[in-house]
């Protein structure tokens, strides 16, 4: 999409000043490009440089992780945090570890976590951490040490009304607790609304497990309803098979579509018959073992390598694909190869998992494509009504939970199409997602003044 001319020099100024960060300036760019009608209606906006501020995060903290692995060496890692905007409330967002972090993956994450948090109605800022450390091959014991290390530098920038983290790419209930654990002791406080995520038995809240899984399902199954039809009956294609692709299996199969295919980083697995999600479960919530370890269980199942098919899991003809692995999974190729197999509805349950070759094929061939932004806000909007059972000591039943994620997700899409329509785009996702996701922050932004 073309950008506006207004808006341009404030793109490529980002990309000066933010040399080599290609996936922050990938998340910038496909934001303003949405921007140019906004800016005609609102010129307050510009008089006060919104945008220029929007982009430039309020506070970015960049930290020495050291650590003993089990033969007693030391490890360093490079821990961050970027707390990129507080309009709305604390910043809030989720922490991942994954070698492949670096300062560019943390700031596209917390630039798309701003819009998110704006789009789901709820008082949360922007932000979002992580670190370069790989889990994978750690003992509990080594994911204990470098987690309390992590959060004894990071506990002082965080505070229930300042910064609340939660989980992301290898950050789950058990990196959640020692996190926890550590703030708890370095602080002397139980301040349960520091973090989300948590165990159910220690202020967790029900749901927040399932939460962005079902609720990117939910957003499906809107998109669809859009279209006068449903998930019943639908052949789902579901990429990943970490906490966002296990519960998206799950809630397909809830909603009566089969999910015949998901995949980790070393290949994907085809089921015809239906994914088993008790068995995947099992494989990867309790044994920690690999979607092949899944296919050698399953009569029926077959594993192909990544190294052998790269992208085989999109070449599978379906009704609906959800991207729940990473960034840039799906690209232009692989979207032609999605719709050339029937693909009708594209619900994004990672973060900016389709390139913008991708979201181009999937707009001009006219599938209903929602992006992360609106598709997968459910886990942190249950993350936000954790906080506020944390806040009044309160706790919510799973179906109340579940039928409030329910309703926000609905909120969400009418949110999008709203200002889809109102902006010159109906029926674009995108467009939608980041208008009214801009405009709920940057109101905030004008209201508080040059701050
Ligand atoms: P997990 O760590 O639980 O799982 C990640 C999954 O994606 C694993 O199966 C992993 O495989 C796979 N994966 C990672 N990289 C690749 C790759 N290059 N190719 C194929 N598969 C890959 O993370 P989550 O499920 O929590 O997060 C998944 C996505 O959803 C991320 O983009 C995250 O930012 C986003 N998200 C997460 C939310 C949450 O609440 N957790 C909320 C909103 C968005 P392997 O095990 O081989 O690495
Ligand atoms: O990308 C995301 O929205 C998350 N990883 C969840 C953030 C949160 O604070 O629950």
């Amino acid at each position: 999409m073309a950008m506006d001319e207004k808006i341009e020099p404030i793109y490529d100024e980002v990309v000066r000043h933010n040399p080599g960060e290609v996936e922050f300036h990938q998340a910038v760019r496909e934001v303003l490009e949405s921007l140019g009608p906004v800016l005609s209606k609102h010129p307050e906006f510009a008089e006060r440089k919104i945008i220029e501020r929007i982009c430039e995060p309020e506070r970015q903290i960049i930290f020495r992780v050291p650590w003993h692995d089990d033969r007693g060496e030391v490890q360093i890692n490079r821990g961050f945090r970027v707390e990129f905007n507080s309009a709305l409330g604390p910043y809030k967002g989720g922490l991942r570890f994954h070698p492949s972090v670096y300062l560019g993956t943390v700031k596209f994450l917390g630039f798309e976590q701003v819009f998110k948090n704006g789009l789901t109605g709820m008082p949360i800022g922007g932000g979002k951490g992580g670190a370069d450390f790989d889990p994978k091959g750690r003992s509990t014991n080594e994911v204990m040490r470098f987690c309390q290390s992590f959060m004894t530098e990071l506990y002082r920038h965080l505070g229930e009304y300042t910064d609340v983290p939660a989980g992301d790419t290898g950050v789950g209930a058990r990196e959640i607790g020692y996190l926890f654990g550590q703030y708890k002791r370095i602080t002397n406080r139980y301040e349960s609304g520091v973090l989300t995520g948590k165990g159910v038995d220690w202020g967790g809240a029900l749901v927040r497990t399932e939460a962005t899984g079902y609720g990117t399902v939910f957003f499906a199954e809107e998109m669809l309803r859009a279209r006068g039809d449903s998930m019943d009956g639908k052949s789902v294609v579901v990429s990943g098979s970490g906490n966002v692709a296990l519960y998206a299996i799950e809630q397909v199969h809830q909603l009566g579509g089969r999910v015949i295919a998901c995949s980790d980083s070393n290949g994907a697995i085809h089921d015809p018959q239906g994914i088993d999600i008790e068995l995947l479960r099992e494989i990867k919530e309790i044994e920690r073992g690999r979607v092949s370890d899944y296919a050698q269980r399953r009569a029926g199942a077959r594993f192909r390598e990544r190294t052998v098919d790269p992208n085989s899991i999109w070449e599978l003809p379906c009704d609906v694909a959800l991207p729940c692995a990473t960034q840039n999974e799906v690209t232009g190729r692989d979207a032609k190869s999605l719709i050339h197999g029937g693909c009708q509805v594209v619900a994004e349950g990672a973060n900016m998992p389709t390139t913008p070759e991708g979201i181009r094929a999937f707009l001009d061939a006219g599938i209903a494509f929602g992006p992360g932004k609106a598709a997968n806000a459910g886990g942190v909007a249950t993350s936000a009504l954790e906080m506020q059972q944390n806040a009044s000591r309160d706790r919510w039943t799973f179906a109340y939970t579940e039928e409030r994620l329910r309703g926000i997700m609905r909120d969400i899409h009418a949110r999008c199409e709203t200002a889809a329509d109102e902006y010159g785009s109906p029926g674009n996702y995108v467009v939608g997602a980041n208008v009214a996701g801009f405009l709920r922050v940057a109101n905030a932004m004008v209201a508080l003044g040059l701050v």
